[in-house]
Formats: structure tokens, sequence, C-alpha cells
């Protein structure tokens, strides 16, 4: 049988179960019914509509892949769905969910004390307390393992420690309630997880500016972290767990998450590429879709598409067992980014003088998706974590 699908060319629809069909149906249909009207004015405005993050809750989106505390407990492919269809509308909606599911909720779920997971995770899930993820310094990204913020024993209130430093580029962190934030713990020099909850800190100790002016990912929040001997109790460090192995622990799930978003936005590039090519008249009264040259961009990216998303599939699946590798996030995260950039940067010619309107949406995807390539480890950086693991020698020093 012919049953060629431009919007699912290698039918991945058939890779998935019941369950992962019903929880895309729903995603998909709350992000084209309730997001995608608002993501123009957002983005024009640089305003995130924090009621997402609640409705996002209320549907059971939100740290998806944890079992109890009021999360839904799904597959890494279901949840993989859902940040696929929030990236359909904007990748910084999904950076928002990111942030709060992947990084903060997982952090907490996999190094958080019981006290701390009850405490944070059933409002984190309903979207009512948010979070933020601080691991980048204005000195240090790509190389966090050499951050300067730390954490001593507080000079004066006994069971607590006091952390000074500044993160920059933190996602959510000017509205943010609690902040995940890594920090070097004095006594041993190694790199420990903290909570800080903003309604805690005294005046003058917590400040979380608002980094405006972006020219990608305007529909998301980004500020930084300052902190100024700022008070933490001991009890909100993350007990077990020192080094860089935390943060890299959380940056797993949400690299793979990204690995799958951005397929969804690439998905939007194609559809409404399409739709314009069809409808656009130029030479003789042609559609332009019927110059071979425009369908060549169309079939690349729908070839990209597909072959990324059969491949986010198969780490899903493998996470789900615990086989999935760090090194096969980074394959995903960085093809699936650089693919879903390249192809839309050439799917926006397409649109001729219009691509410049924000109307049309695929300048909106392509600015955003600079930024996708760059976060959670820039796609250079991505390169040398897999050639150290093929060579066996380490390139970043
Ligand atoms: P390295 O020697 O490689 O590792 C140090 C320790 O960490 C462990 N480790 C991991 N553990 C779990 N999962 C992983 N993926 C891990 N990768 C490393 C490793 O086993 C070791 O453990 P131990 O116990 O032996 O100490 O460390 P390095 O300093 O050489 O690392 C180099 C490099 C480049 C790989 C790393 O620093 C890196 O990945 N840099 C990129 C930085 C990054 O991704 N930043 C992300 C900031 S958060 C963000 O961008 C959020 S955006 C969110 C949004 O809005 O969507
Ligand atoms: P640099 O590390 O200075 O890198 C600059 C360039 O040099 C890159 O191309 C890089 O690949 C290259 N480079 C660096 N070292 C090497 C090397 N050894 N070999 C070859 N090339 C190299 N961080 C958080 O902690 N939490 C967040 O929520 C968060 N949200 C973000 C939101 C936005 C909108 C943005 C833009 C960033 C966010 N980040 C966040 C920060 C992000 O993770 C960093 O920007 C990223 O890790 C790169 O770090 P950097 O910007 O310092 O670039």
């Amino acid at each position: 049988p012919r049953n060629f699908n431009w919007e699912d060319p290698l039918n991945s629809h058939a890779l998935l179960t019941e369950d992962e069909r019903a929880i895309s149906e729903t995603a998909e249909a709350y992000c084209q019914e309730r997001m995608l009207p608002r993501v123009l004015e957002a983005y024009r405005n640089e305003d995130f509509d924090q009621k997402i993050m609640e409705e996002m809750g209320e549907l059971g989106l939100l740290g998806a892949t944890i079992n109890g505390y009021g999360c839904a407990g799904v597959s890494n492919v279901a949840s993989g769905l859902i940040t696929k269809a929030v990236e359909r509308v904007d990748s910084g909606y999904r950076s928002g969910m990111s942030v709060q599911s992947s990084l903060v909720m997982g952090g907490i779920d996999e190094f958080g004390t019981q006290e701390q997971k009850d405490k944070f995770l059933p409002l984190m899930a309903k979207g009512k307390l948010l979070g933020a993820f601080g691991l980048t310094e204005p000195n240090h990204g790509s190389d966090p393992g050499s951050m300067e913020t730390v954490a001593k024993p507080h000079p004066t209130k006994k069971g607590y420690l006091s952390i000074s430093g500044a993160k920059t580029w933190i996602t959510n962190s000017p509205i943010a309630d609690v902040l995940m934030v890594w920090a070097k713990y004095q006594e041993t020099g190694k790199i420990r997880g903290f909570l800080i909850e903003r309604k805690d800190c005294p005046p003058g100790t917590l400040e979380t500016p608002h980094i405006k002016n972006k020219n990608g990912l305007r529909a998301s929040l980004t500020g930084m972290i300052q902190l100024d001997e700022c008070p933490v109790p001991e009890a909100n460090m993350f007990p077990n767990v020192e080094g860089l192995r935390g943060p890299f622990a959380c940056l797993n799930s949400a690299r793979f998450g990204i690995a799958w978003g951005v397929t969804g936005a690439l998905e939007d590039c194609i559809a409404r590429t399409r739709t314009y090519a069809l409808e656009r008249k130029q030479f003789n009264g042609n559609p332009i879709a019927k110059y071979q040259l425009v369908q060549k961009k169309l079939a690349d990216a729908v070839t990209d598409a597909a072959m990324g998303t059969l491949a986010a599939i198969q780490v899903g699946r493998l996470k789900d067992t615990g086989t999935a590798a760090p090194e096969m996030i980074s394959l995903i995260k960085r093809e699936n980014c650089d693919r879903a950039l390249r192809n839309a940067r050439i799917l926006q010619e397409v649109f001729g003088g219009n691509a410049v309107s924000d109307e049309y949406g695929i300048g909106r995807h392509v600015a955003n998706l600079f930024v996708t390539q760059t976060y959670e480890g820039q796609s250079d950086i991505h390169s040398l974590i897999l050639g150290r693991a093929i060579t066996g020698i380490q390139a970043f020093v």
C-alpha cells in the first residue's frame, strides 16, 4: 500500500503505545488551541504568561515522567511527545517547561531528601511553584566545573550556609520561587546542589534581574541569579551528590527533551513552508511549490525531521530501561538541534520578503533554534563529548 504521510514519513506513530498516542493528542490539542494564539504577542513583548505553567500542570504535563507527588509517571517517549507538542508552538514555552520538569523537578526527584520531595514536587507539578536551574556563570558557561559561586558556613546563623556568586542566562529566574543553584562547597571544594527559596531570602541577599532585549527565545523569561551572602538552610542542600554528576544528571533529561522538542519546531516550519509554497505564485501563475529547488528544501527538512524523531524514540526506549548512555543523548541533542536550525534557515528562504514579517512565524523559530543549539551544551561541546567517547582522548583543555 502507498501510505506515505509527509507529516510522519517513516510512520513513527506505529512505534507508539496507545497511552503515548493519547498523551500526544492531549498535549497537541492544548498547545495548538490554547498556547499558539498567545505566542505572537508574547514574543513581541518578551512576556511569559505564568498561567501557562498552571494550565500545563492541570493537564499533568509537568514532571510527567516522575512517579508519585501528583505527577503522571509516563514513559520517556510520552514525555518527549509532550515536549515536541510544546516546541511546535515555541521553543521558549518548551524552555520554561524543561527547566521546571527536567532540571528542577527531575533533580529534586533524583537527589532530594524525602522532605524536599514532599515540600516541592506536588506544588511544582501543579505549576503553582516555579523553578529555575542555575549552573552557568558570567565567566563559566561551557566549563561549569570552574564555577566561582561558593557555599560556606554562615558566620552568624547556626544550621545555615552562606552562598555568594552570580549565575547568568538563567531561564525563569526573574519569577522563580525555588532556585536550584550549583555552588562549590568550601569545606570540600566539590560542587553541591542547593534549593534556594526566594521567600526566605533576606532583602539584598538574592537578586534575579531580567535580561531584556533578547533576539531569540523572547517568549521565555531569562535572568541572572545574584547571591550576596545568602543564608540557605543546610537542609536545603542535596545530601548525597557531589561534583558535576549532579547537574549533568539533570541535564541528561533536559537534553533528551530538547532533542524531541526541536523536531516539533522543525515540523512546524515544514508545515508553514508547505502551505506558503502551495499558495504563493511566481512565473506564469505557478505555485512556487512546483519548482524543484523549493521541493528539495522541503524534502531535506522532512527527511531530517523523520530521522530525528526515530532516533529520539530509540533513545527514549533505552532511557526507560535505564540503558541510555549520556553520549547517546549528546548525539541526538547535537544532531536534532543542528538539523532543525539548518533546515529552518533554508525553509525561511521560501517565504521571500515575507520571511521578515513575524506574522509568518518562521523567523521566530529560526531565532529560537539558534538558542537550542547553544544552551545545555553548545553543539561543538557535544561533538567533543562524542569525540572523547570515540577516541578515548578528551579535547576540552
Ligand atoms: P567530566 O570530567 O566530563 O565529568 C565530571 C563528572 O561529571 C560526570 N558526568 C556525568 N554524569 C552524568 N551524566 C552526564 N552526562 C555526565 N557527564 C559527566 C562524570 O562522570 C564526572 O563524574 P565524577 O564522579 O568522576 O566527578 O567534566 P568536564 O569538566 O571535563 O566536563 C566537560 C564538559 C564539556 C563535558 C561539560 O562541562 C559540559 O557538558 N559542558 C556544557 C555545559 C552545559 O551543558 N551547561 C548547561 C547549563 S543549563 C542550561 O543550559 C539550561 S537551558 C534550559 C532551557 O531553558 O531549556
Ligand atoms: P562559552 O562557553 O563562552 O562558549 C562560546 C563558544 O566557544 C561556543 O561556541 C562553544 O562551543 C565554544 N567553546 C567553548 N569551549 C570550547 C572548547 N573547549 N572547544 C571548542 N569550542 C569551545 N544556563 C543555566 O545554567 N540555566 C539556564 O536555565 C539557562 N538558560 C539559558 C537560556 C538562554 C536563552 C540562553 C542563551 C542560555 C541559557 N543558559 C542557561 C546558558 C547556556 O547553557 C550557556 O550559554 C551555554 O552552556 C554556553 O556557555 P557560554 O554562553 O558561556 O559560552
